[in-house]
């Protein structure tokens, strides 16, 4: 049984709020913020039981996380293994060059500032702005002086017909994991997992050998939140696509769109280039039923060598591989993550379109919640879309088998060599520029609510 209204709400993404603010703080004074965090922090606190009913839905929702530096400048019991979790522990600052090949000049400077930690984020969201801000301004004046922001980032679905789509164009949210003890429908080629896949202390949070992870008691219905403030690189990106278009019928910019759909791995509409490889099919994409019904398996084609549907290295192939490991007898389930990302920043302006330069930072304010971080999100970086050789056992063996294009991220001056895109050329391989960059992040604990009140206010 999964307690529902003690799992804080965008763990189980439901509909996305229009805005959201990412409010980063940083602790004071513990023992006056220990007595607001229970009596005035905890009741606003939305659950995933909330969620699904409109009415129960509070026209903002509010969960809050803490980063290890947040739980000890909390002060209570919080031994080394309440949480049994090395990378949370170390912080995301520590592990970004070795483990993600970020490179840290690039980061927002609050995210790794030694002097003025972040504690923990508090992450508001609405239909309505006016009404964050002014629950955030409530917040600050029940907090006073006992926590104070350190750094906030808005966020926003995108305008109009835009509304679902990531920046670069592509929509977003479709392939998330079905949670077994949650979730009464599944849809086809959903991955069902275990909800200790996600949440900690719960069935399935397990090591390699299947033993239980061990948790406190207070941290049994958390998650680890990964955040990443990822800056797109849109100008950029689509002046790319045009200039690297493959050769073949059609005009420019569907070739263009060919080699965008062939990187995500996906059309603009959500259609998966695994079922549609030719033409976007926007019906397909829309299709909830079909739009994730797909293993990168086909009669009469050879998983190990065929990259004419879809590269080895697209994006939603190198973060969820599909057949790629079930038919060499490894799975992807354990690796899933239930992600909330949000864009942020303006839209491109017709300057920066034409000039193919960005001017206004824009990217994805990105959000994963895994029950171990070793194996969600850096894992899913570091040894799937970095890792050149992956997927493994493809033949002839490509030289380099090369980095997501998208998220892959290659260290110093190494290139960042992708092979497989140009349908015509699949063995070739191109040297792509980075088009998303890591401005930083942090990891977060999100406790389930009743240590909010309880454990941590303690
Ligand atoms: Fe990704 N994009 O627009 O290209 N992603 N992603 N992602 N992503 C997905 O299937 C994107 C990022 C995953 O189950 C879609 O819902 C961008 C990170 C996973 O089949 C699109 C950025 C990580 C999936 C994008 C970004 C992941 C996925 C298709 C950064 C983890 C599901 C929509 C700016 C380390 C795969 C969908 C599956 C899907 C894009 C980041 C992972 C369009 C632009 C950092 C697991």
């Amino acid at each position: 049984e999964l307690k529902t209204d003690d799992i804080q709400s965008d763990i189980f993404v439901g509909k996305q709020k229009h805005n959201q603010l990412f409010y980063f703080f940083t602790i004071h004074d513990a023992a006056s913020f220990k007595r607001h965090l229970a009596a005035d922090i905890a009741p606003i606190v939305t659950s995933v039981t909330q969620i699904p009913h409109v009415h129960r839905q509070p026209l903002v929702a509010v969960n809050i996380a803490f980063s290890h530096a947040g739980l000890l400048a909390l002060d209570v019991n919080y031994e080394d293994n309440s949480l049994n979790d090395e990378i949370f522990e170390n912080g995301q600052a520590a592990s970004a060059v070795t483990s993600l090949n970020d490179d840290t000049a690039s980061w927002v400077p609050q995210f790794k500032d030694a002097e003025n930690p972040i504690h923990g984020v508090i992450i508001l969201a609405s239909d309505n702005i006016q009404l964050i801000d002014r629950q955030v301004a409530c917040i600050q004046s029940d907090c006073g002086p006992s926590i104070s922001k350190v750094y906030s980032l808005p966020a926003a679905v995108r305008p109009g017909c835009h509304a679902g789509h990531e920046m670069f164009g592509f929509l977003d949210g479709i392939a998330q994991p079905s949670i077994r003890q949650l979730h009464k429908t599944h849809f086809p080629g959903q991955n069902v997992v275990d909800a200790g896949v996600i949440i900690t202390g719960a069935v399935g949070d397990v090591d390699g050998e299947g033993n239980p992870i061990k948790r406190a008691d207070w941290a049994v219905g958390g998650s680890f939140l990964a955040f990443r403030q990822l800056q797109q690189l849109v100008p950029e990106f689509n002046r790319y696509l045009l200039q690297n278009a493959p050769a073949g019928e059609g005009d420019l910019q569907s070739r263009a769109d060919l080699m965008g759909a062939r990187m995500v791995g996906r059309w603009k509409s959500g259609a998966p280039v695994d079922l549609a490889p030719t033409a976007d099919d926007p019906e397909l994409g829309a299709d909830p039923q079909r739009n994730n019904n797909f293993t990168y398996e086909h009669e009469g084609s050879d998983l190990r060598s065929d990259q004419s549907r879809c590269p080895f290295t697209a994006h939603i192939r190198k973060t969820r591989p599909r057949a790629d490991l079930t038919s060499i007898g490894f799975d992807d389930k354990p690796n899933s993550i239930m992600r909330a990302g949000i864009p942020y920043g303006q839209e491109v302006t017709p300057e920066e379109q034409a000039s193919g330069t960005t001017i206004h930072e824009r990217g994805l304010a990105f959000v994963a919640y895994q029950s171990q971080l070793a194996k969600g999100f850096q894992f899913i970086q570091q040894s799937w879309a970095n890792a050149t050789n992956f997927p493994p056992k493809k033949t002839p063996p490509p030289e380099e088998i090369g980095f997501d294009p998208i998220i892959g991220q290659a260290t110093g001056a190494q290139a960042r060599l992708v092979s497989g895109l140009d349908p015509n050329d699949t063995s070739g391989s191109l040297s792509i520029p980075q088009f998303v960059i890591s401005r930083g992040g942090e990891y977060f604990f999100s406790p389930p609510i009743s240590a909010l009140r309880g454990h941590l206010a303690g």
